[in-house]
C-alpha cells in the first residue's frame, strides 16, 4: 500500500445540481451577507444602510467534502447574486493565497469577472460559461457579478494554499468595478 491509502476522502464523484445550487456529497457550505462585507466597499455609509436594511444575501460557497489540507485539491462553487451598492458591483471578498500558489476558477452559469491584484498590477478576466480564469501565485482575486442573474463558478485550489482576508483590506485590489451607464466603469481602489 502507498502512503496514499490513508487519504481522508476516497476516489468519488460530485455532482452539482445547479437548480438548488448544491453539491452531493457536500462539505461546509458558507453564506456571506452585506455584514460580512465590512470596509470593503468604497461608500461605507451605503454599505451600512444596505445592512441596516434586511442585510441581504451577496453570496453563498458550496464545497464538496474534500478537506482543505496540504495535497489535496478541494473545489467550491461561489454564487455572487447579481446587484449594486453605490453603484458598486457585488461582489466576494476577495483574499491572496498566503502560501502563494495557483487557483483556476470555471465559470458556470450568468456574467462576472475575475479581479486579480499582485500589490502592483491590476488584470481583469471577463467570465462567460465555459470561460477558465487563472490566477498565478501571488495575485490575490475577487470575483464581481457583473450582470443581472446570479453568477457562479467553480474553484479548484491546492488544499494547503490558506486564504488571507486581512491582504485585501491592506493593500486594496487595485481597482474597483462600478456599473456604468455604458457598461462597466473601472476606478482606482482609493480614489474611486
Ligand atoms: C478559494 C476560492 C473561492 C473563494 C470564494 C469566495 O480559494 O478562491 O472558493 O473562497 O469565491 O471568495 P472569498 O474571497 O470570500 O473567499
Ligand atoms: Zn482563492
Amino acid at each position: 500500500m502507498s502512503e496514499y491509502s490513508a487519504l481522508p476522502v476516497p476516489p468519488m464523484s460530485i455532482r452539482f445540481d445547479q437548480g438548488a445550487g448544491t453539491l452531493s456529497p457536500e462539505g461546509p457550505t458558507l453564506t456571506r451577507r452585506m455584514s460580512d462585507l465590512e470596509g470593503l466597499f468604497r461608500d461605507s455609509e451605503a454599505w451600512a444602510a444596505a445592512v441596516a436594511d434586511g442585510d441581504p444575501i451577496v453570496y453563498s460557497v458550496v464545497s464538496s467534502p474534500v478537506p482543505e489540507i496540504d495535497r489535496e485539491l478541494p473545489q467550491s462553487i461561489t454564487t455572487i447574486q447579481p446587484g449594486t451598492t453605490a453603484g458598486e458591483l457585488w461582489m466576494t471578498k476577495g483574499h491572496q493565497h498566503p502560501n502563494h500558489q495557483g487557483e483556476i476558477y470555471l465559470c458556470i452559469s450568468g456574467h462576472g469577472g475575475l479581479l486579480m491584484f499582485d500589490g502592483t498590477e491590476t488584470r481583469w478576466v471577463d467570465m462567460t460559461p465555459g470561460t477558465i480564469g487563472y490566477m498565478p501565485p501571488g495575485w490575490a482575486h475577487r470575483s464581481i457579478n457583473v450582470g443581472d442573474e446570479p453568477y457562479s463558478f467553480l474553484a479548484v485550489y491546492p488544499g494547503g494554499a490558506g486564504h488571507d482576508y486581512g491582504w485585501v483590506l491592506e493593500h486594496g485590489m487595485g481597482q474597483r468595478v462600478l456599473a456604468g451607464a455604458d457598461g462597466l466603469d473601472f476606478v482606482n481602489y482609493v480614489e474611486g
